[in-house]
């Protein structure tokens, strides 16, 4: 088999790179370890800021996005049970952010590419690529129990953060940059109609806890919670209890419902440098990782496959390989500062061990100060709803 461009992992970067690519000519082929139904329905992020409704909405992938979404034109801040709403359509000119699920993303990417007469391998074992510095990288897989091999001119490691692009590249090549964090978060689907309009962020004592929805019938909620903690060491009612606790604020109630999905999820800043080896490509959580408290994953991971599609498609129309070779460093720039922000939001709103009390004053005053001040809520507000992309893209041909 042969493509132009091997893309390993049908999450979100993987099938918007490859949807991207068809829209401007570019043939790829896309590998994915799990099987259809288990990335349509994987429970992961929901935010998505304007930028990534936009290319969407552009690349005709956002006809149910737009009618099913919710569009939120701000946050709540809560703490010393008061609620301080964040304004992104007065602080931003009007930009917004939408509640859709990544699921639901993947589910109409998914439904674009095969419509299109797109290529996605489902439950492909045993992917490996080759040949990296050569003029023709290689991937090998299985599928139903035969060897098969991919002949491309390119291939985007769009594997996520446990997956075998970015192991692949050489040691020595890759600067890592690193923080874990010393907590994790808890995270719930309910049957309940969500509490509160907009997401609510909530600084307590106890712990940092989360309102956020899928639907007007179904709330995401989470709460910090130890780093090795067992799922199982959370009955339903111990949740709701803490919720109740740390979301408590005068006059308002949590409406609660049936649990229909529980998890943990670990904390990291996670960066390698540079995001490109030969010809193959790293995006998203494959290159970077950022903890949650921004809702940036996989806004990222649609930001940099938008420079890498336009960087290809720029290859394949003049031969200008320019941007392929700046693909790594016009990445990198936004992506610190999105790291930047997303580990100050999860340090001015999460409970640390070490801190004392005087962190802990540190932090109300932090949130005083964001609440309170124009200039401070603004610079939560753009980075919140997304800084702007430096370069839009086109069809370059
Ligand atoms: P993904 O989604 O992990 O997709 C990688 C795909 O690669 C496949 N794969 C392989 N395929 C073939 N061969 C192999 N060897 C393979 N190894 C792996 C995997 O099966 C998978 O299908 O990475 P991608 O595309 O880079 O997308 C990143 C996002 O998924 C991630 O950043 C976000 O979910 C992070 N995130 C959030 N991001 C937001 O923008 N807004 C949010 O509100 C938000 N909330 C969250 C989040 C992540 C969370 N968790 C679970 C850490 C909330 C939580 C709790
Ligand atoms: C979510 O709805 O899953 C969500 C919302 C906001 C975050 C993280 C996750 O910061």
């Amino acid at each position: 088999m042969r493509t132009q461009v091997g893309i390993v992992g049908a999450g979100p970067a993987g099938l918007v790179l490859s949807h991207l690519l068809h829209l401007q000519g570019v043939d790829s082929v896309v590998l994915e370890a799990r099987t259809r139904e288990y990335v349509q329905e994987r429970v992961r992020a929901g935010v998505l800021e304007q930028n990534t409704v936009d290319l969407l909405t552009e690349a005709g992938v956002g006809e149910r996005m737009c009618r099913e979404g919710l569009v939120h034109h701000g946050i709540e801040l809560r703490f010393r049970g008061r609620g301080h709403r964040i304004d992104f359509h007065q602080l931003t000119e009007g930009r917004a952010i939408t509640i859709y699920a990544q699921a639901e993303v993947v589910r109409d990417l998914i439904d674009a590419r095969l419509a299109a007469g797109g290529t996605i391998t489902f439950e492909a074992a045993d992917v490996s690529i080759h040949d990296l510095d050569g003029p023709q990288p290689l991937i090998r897989f299985r599928k139903n129990s035969e060897s098969a091999e991919l002949y491309c001119d390119f291939i985007a490691g769009c594997d996520g953060f446990h997956g075998i692009c970015r192991p692949s590249i050489p040691p020595g090549v890759l600067s890592v940059y690193e923080r874990t964090y010393p907590f994790a978060w808890l995270g719930i689907l309910a049957e309940a109609a969500p509490s509160s309009q907009e997401l609510v962020y909530s600084y307590h004592d106890r712990g940092f806890a989360l309102l956020s929805m899928r639907s007007q019938q179904l709330s995401r909620l989470y709460l910090q919670c130890a780093p090795d903690e067992d799922v199982e060491n959370w009955p339903d009612d111990r949740i709701w209890r803490e919720l109740r606790t740390r979301l408590a604020c005068d006059g308002w109630k949590l409406i609660e419902g049936r649990i229909v999905q529980k998890s943990i999820a670990g904390m990291r800043s996670f960066v390698v440098e540079p995001m490109q080896y030969g010809r193959l490509f790293l995006a998203g959580d494959a290159a970077h990782i950022v903890p949650p408290t921004g809702a940036k994953g996989l806004n990222l991971a649609v930001a940099d496959v938008r420079v890498l599609a336009d960087a290809l498609s720029e290859f394949y129309c003049s031969g200008n390989r320019e941007l392929l070779n700046h693909y790594s460093e016009s990445c990198l720039r936004r992506v610190w500062k999105v790291q930047r922000f997303s580990w100050w939001m999860t340090s001015m709103l999460h409970r640390f061990d070490s801190d004392n009390a005087f962190d802990r004053r540190r932090q109300l005053g932090e949130l005083d100060y964001v609440t309170s001040s124009r200039a401070a809520a603004q610079t939560l507000a753009e980075n919140y709803v997304g800084l702007p992309m430096e370069k839009m893209w086109k069809n370059n041909c």
